[in-house]
């Protein structure tokens, strides 16, 4: 009898140490119809993969934006950043902004270094939103294909909250957007006008990705730039500005080229979101922000 209770306490632990591991990592969808990795917390090992990366000795450039008012975001994007993102790797920022007065002196860990360049302000908030395309072929064109291997292209007006490594690394990354992750497809708001060189129609979309986060090889996310800054101009040339600006173009983009790996809305949440269940640790929000206070209009 007391060897059978043996058995049955141990049956019993083995049972529920599995069926934890079991639900978390089938809570959630981990990987795409193309079968690239659906980053969520439990389906990696951050050190073993950190430890894979390390001795490669890359280095990840990191754009953002800061024009107009949006410069006050950067203390706590770049504090953040140095806390959480890419910690042990060559971190290269490249801040954007019109105010480079007003950049904040943030003390950056060893191997990380940050460059200012300016350009120019704007009156439209959606001309800004949609000139970091164009900013980013040029500036990859002109500095960054020289001095790094990976890219983030990122939005300032966010927070670092928890780690964010190199599983996020792929050749082309992209992060499902959380306020759509839990609808169908004909409720994205993709460009739905045929007239635009964004349209998606209502039967077509594999998810709605964020433009707030755009990553990969620095010639891939090149390439992604590049296309989508012509189509916006192609577009602004037949007087059409798509629904949701570069991100629409970004959607389409990804559609026609699957990114290699997509990042759960985990990397990409959105502070006035109650954190849901299937979301187990923030890495990375967008913060809670007055549109008027800080848009040029
Ligand atoms: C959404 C997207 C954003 C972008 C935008 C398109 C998410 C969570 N956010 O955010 O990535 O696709 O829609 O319209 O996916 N910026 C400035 N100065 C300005 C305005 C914008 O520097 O005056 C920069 C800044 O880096 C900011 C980014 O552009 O983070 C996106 O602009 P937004 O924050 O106004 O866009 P939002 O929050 O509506």
């Amino acid at each position: 009898l007391v060897i059978a209770g043996i058995f049955l306490l141990l049956g019993y632990v083995y049972f529920s140490f599995f069926s934890e591991r079991l639900n978390r990592c089938t809570d959630v969808v981990a990987v795409t119809p193309w079968l690239a990795p659906i980053v969520w917390e439990g389906t990696f090992d951050a050190v073993l993969i950190d430890n894979i990366y390390k001795p490669m000795n890359l280095t990840v450039a990191t754009t953002v934006f800061a024009v107009g008012k949006y410069v006050r975001f950067l203390q706590d994007f770049l504090e953040t950043a140095e806390k959480h993102f890419m910690v042990g790797f060559h971190v290269r920022y490249y801040v954007f902004t019109d105010r480079p007065h007003d950049v904040p002196s943030v003390n950056l860990s060893q191997g990380r270094h940050l460059s200012v360049i300016q350009v120019p302000g704007s009156n439209r908030w959606q001309e800004i939103s949609a000139r970091r395309m164009e900013i980013i072929q040029t500036t990859i064109e002109r500095q960054i294909r020289g001095e790094a291997d990976y890219i983030f292209c990122l939005d300032v007006d966010s927070k670092f909250h928890a780690h964010w490594g190199s599983e996020s690394l792929g050749r082309l990354v992209a992060v499902i957007h959380p306020g759509y992750y839990e609808q169908t497809r004909d409720r994205f708001p993709y460009e739905r006008r045929p007239a635009s060189t964004a349209y998606i129609p209502m039967d077509e979309g594999d998810y709605y990705y964020g433009g707030a986060m755009i990553g990969g090889f620095v010639e891939d996310v090149y390439t992604l730039a590049k296309v989508c800054r012509t189509r916006f101009e192609e577009d602004a040339g037949n007087s059409i500005e798509a629904a949701w600006q570069e991100e629409s173009h970004l959607n389409r983009y990804l559609l026609d080229n699957k990114p290699s790996k997509v990042l759960s809305p985990e990397y990409l949440w959105q502070d006035f979101k109650a954190k849901t269940k299937e979301v187990k640790v923030i890495r990375f929000s967008g913060v809670i922000k007055n549109y008027a206070d800080v848009r040029p209009n």
